[in-house]
């Protein structure tokens, strides 16, 4: 077995599922942010999906609960080198957000948006097809203030820098268009199963 010592002091401890140069976090969920946590209560929570769209539209809470839930299974990625396996987030799949703006033929990428000013870009096939999603839970319990609650982008698949906390909205575009670490030298997509940590990778 190939154990060497992460920065944290733990064991890395190398197991399937994991990303190159990543660690398994265990039980721990770190907290980062860029921002002081918002108090955002659910009644004042909107989120807007507008840009290259046939319908610009607002969901508040109610009408987000309303889309049929979906949950994720599954791992998250952070660039800053930890994983975590199993968890469960419940929420609503972009597509069903999605259908109801309808995308115009020429958006290609979104920039999600935050209740706190935070923003990421993503390509637009990064944010379809089952995916992505709004979470509003973790492990069934309301989604923690300090994790993004009470709602926050979840894309799995890439870094999770891309799953934006206190998300506000997406905003759809016919380019790539840099967000918050983007433009501070991360990677423009940030495949973990790539390394793509910053721009060049
Ligand atoms: N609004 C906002 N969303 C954010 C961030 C942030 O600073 N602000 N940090 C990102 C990063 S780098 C990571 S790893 C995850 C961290 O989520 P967590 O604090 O729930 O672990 O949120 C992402 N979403
Ligand atoms: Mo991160």
């Amino acid at each position: 077995m190939n154990v060497t010592r992460g920065f944290t002091g733990r064991p890395r401890v190398h197991r399937p599922g994991l990303p190159p140069g990543q660690y398994d976090a265990g039980d721990d969920w770190p907290v980062l942010s860029a921002e002081v946590t918002p108090d955002l209560a659910p009644a004042d929570w909107t989120f807007r999906v507008d840009g290259l769209v046939e319908e610009p539209r607002t969901w508040n809470w109610e009408q987000a609960h309303a889309l049929p839930g979906s949950v994720y299974e599954g791992d998250i990625h952070c660039v800053t080198s930890w994983s975590k396996f199993g968890v469960r987030f419940g929420g609503v799949s972009l597509d069903a957000f999605l259908a109801a703006v309808r995308p115009l033929p020429t958006a290609t990428h979104a920039v999600a948006y935050s209740h706190t000013g935070y923003t990421t870009n993503l390509p637009l096939t990064d944010l379809t097809g089952g995916k992505a999603w709004i979470a509003f839970s973790h492990d069934g319990r309301p989604l923690a203030p300090e994790h993004g609650g009470p709602a926050r982008l979840l894309v799995p698949h890439l870094y999770f820098w891309k799953s934006a906390k206190w998300i506000a909205g997406l905003k759809l575009l016919d380019h790539d268009e840099p967000g918050f670490w983007e433009q501070n030298g991360y990677h423009a997509r940030g495949n973990p199963w790539e390394e793509q940590r910053y721009s060049g990778d």
